[in-house]
C-alpha cells in the first residue's frame, strides 16, 4: 500500500479544528487530529509545507519508522506544534492500518483490557450551590467521576466556569484578560469540596484543576487541606516545566496529582514518573505525538505505578477522543479519561462510533478509529482565529491562565 496524497482541513463547527486526511493507492484513507488551541495555523503550515511532501509514496503500515522519520528527521525536536503535527500523521496511519486489517485500533494495541473507559465531565457554577447542582446533574446522568470548578467570591471570573451554557475558553478577537487572586482561591476551594462531599457523599470520584496557578508550597497547602475530601486528583497544580518542584508538593500531601496536558514528549515526564512525583499522565495522544509515542510513555509510567488520565477537552477533536478511547480500552495502567462533549455541529462534522453509557465510554468496533470527517459539511464552518485568554493578578502582573 502507498500513500498517494494528504490534505489538511481547518474548520470551525462550534470551535476551530485541524484535520489531516491521508489517502492511499488502495482507496483506504485515514484521519488524524492536529488541533492546537489558539495556534491552529502553525500546525497547518508544519504539515502542509514540511511533512506532507515527505509522506507521499511511503508505506502507511510502517508507522514506527514514519514516526521516527518526523521526530528525529526534523532535527529540531519537541514542542506543541511539531508534536501535534506528528500526532495527526500517527493517528491517521493507525486509522488506515485498522481499516486495512478490518479491525478496530484497540485490537492492534493488545485488545480489550476492560469493558469500558471511565470518563469524567466538567461540572461548574458561579457559586458553590450552583456547582453542587451541576455535579448532581452529572451524577444523575450516570457519571461515576466529575470535575468540579466554581466561581470564587471577590473574583469577576475564574478558570473553568463559563458564563453561558458551554465552556469554550478560546474566543474570537484578541485574547480576553482575566483577573486572578491565589489568596482568594486558596481560602475558598477547601470550602467548595467540603460542601460538595457533604452533598454527594463519598462514592463519586471528584477531580479539580488548578490550571498551573500555584507555587509548589501553595499546592502542598491546598492538597493537604483537600485530603479529608479524598479527591481522585488535583490537576496542574503548578507549571511543571520544573519537574522537581513536585518533590515539595509530594512532601506535603497525599492528594493524588495529575499533570501535563501542555507537555508534548516523554522527556517532560522523566523525573515526575521515575521519582513517582505524580499519579496520572494528562498528556493526550494529540499533544504527545500520537498513539506510537504514548505507548512508550504509558509503558514507562506502568513501571512506576503511574496511570493514564488523558486530556479530553473540547479543543481536542472527536478524532483524538476516539484514539484515546481505543488506547484506554487496551492499556493496562489506565486511570481515567476526560470527556468534555463537543458542540453538536462538531459531532456532525466528525461522525463517530464511540458512545457513553453509565459513566463509561466505548470506542465502538468499526475498523480503524471509528470516526470520519465530513469535508462538505466542514467547509460550511470556516476557520476564524481565536485566542485562549491571558491572566493577570489583581495588581496587573501577567500570570498563568
Ligand atoms: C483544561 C482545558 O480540560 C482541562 O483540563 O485544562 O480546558 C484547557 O484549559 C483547554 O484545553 C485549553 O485549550
Ligand atoms: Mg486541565
Amino acid at each position: 500500500m502507498k500513500i498517494t496524497d494528504a490534505k489538511v482541513f481547518v474548520c470551525s463547527p462550534g470551535r476551530n479544528f485541524v484535520t489531516l486526511k491521508i489517502y492511499t493507492d488502495e482507496g483506504i484513507y485515514g484521519i488524524g487530529d492536529g488541533t492546537l488551541n489558539g495556534r491552529e495555523k502553525s500546525v497547518v503550515s508544519y504539515l502542509e509545507d514540511y511533512c506532507i511532501p515527505c509522506l507521499l509514496g511511503r508505506d502507511p503500515f510502517q508507522i514506527e519508522d514514519i514516526w521516527h522519520y518526523f521526530y528525529k528527521g526534523a532535527y529540531w525536536r519537541r514542542g506543541p506544534v511539531t508534536m501535534s503535527a506528528v500526532a495527526a500523521i500517527d493517528m491517521a496511519l493507525w486509522d488506515i492500518k485498522g481499516k486495512a486489517l478490518k479491525t478496530p485500533v484497540y485490537n492492534l494495541l493488545g485488545g480489550k483490557s476492560r469493558q469500558g473507559v471511565m470518563v469524567y465531565p466538567h461540572a461548574y457554577g458561579e457559586t458553590i450551590e450552583a456547582t453542587i447542582e451541576n455535579v448532581q446533574k452529572y451524577v444523575d446522568e450516570g457519571y461515576v467521576a466529575v470535575r468540579a470548578q466554581s466561581g470564587i467570591p471577590g473574583l469577576k471570573s475564574t478558570y473553568g466556569v463559563a458564563k453561558g451554557k458551554t465552556y469554550e475558553p478560546a474566543q474570537r478577537g484578541m485574547p480576553t484578560e482575566y483577573e486572578w487572586s491565589t489568596e482568594k482561591y486558596l481560602n475558598f476551594t477547601p470550602k467548595l469540596f467540603q460542601k460538595v462531599r457533604d452533598a454527594i457523599g463519598d462514592d463519586i470520584h471528584l477531580l479539580h484543576d488548578c490550571h498551573h496557578r500555584l507555587t509548589p508550597i501553595e499546592a502542598g497547602r491546598l492538597g493537604k487541606e483537600l485530603e479529608p475530601y479524598h479527591l481522585f486528583w488535583l490537576e496542574d497544580t503548578t507549571p511543571a516545566e520544573l519537574q522537581e518542584s513536585f518533590r515539595l508538593i509530594r512532601k506535603h500531601t497525599t492528594t493524588p496529582l495529575a499533570v501535563g496536558e501542555v507537555f508534548n514528549t516523554v522527556y517532560d515526564y522523566t523525573t515526575l514518573i521515575t521519582e513517582q512525583l505524580i499519579d496520572y499522565i494528562r498528556m493526550s495522544i494529540l499533544r504527545g505525538g500520537g498513539i506510537t509515542s504514548m505507548q512508550k510513555v504509558a509503558a514507562l509510567a506502568s513501571i512506576y505505578q503511574v496511570r493514564t488520565g488523558f486530556h479530553g477537552a473540547s479543543d481536542l477533536s472527536p478524532i483524538t477522543m476516539a484514539a484515546a478511547l481505543h488506547f484506554n480500552l487496551a492499556v493496562n495502567n489506565f486511570g481515567i479519561q476526560e470527556y468534555m462533549k463537543h458542540p453538536a455541529e462538531a459531532n456532525d462534522v466528525f461522525p463517530h462510533a464511540y458512545a457513553f453509557e453509565k459513566g463509561y465510554m466505548y470506542p465502538g468496533d468499526e475498523p480503524g478509529l471509528g470516526v470520519d470527517f465530513n469535508e462538505e459539511l466542514a467547509a460550511t464552518y470556516p476557520y476564524q482565529r481565536a485566542y485562549l485568554p491571558v491572566n493577570r493578578k489583581e495588581d496587573g502582573t501577567l500570570f498563568d491562565w
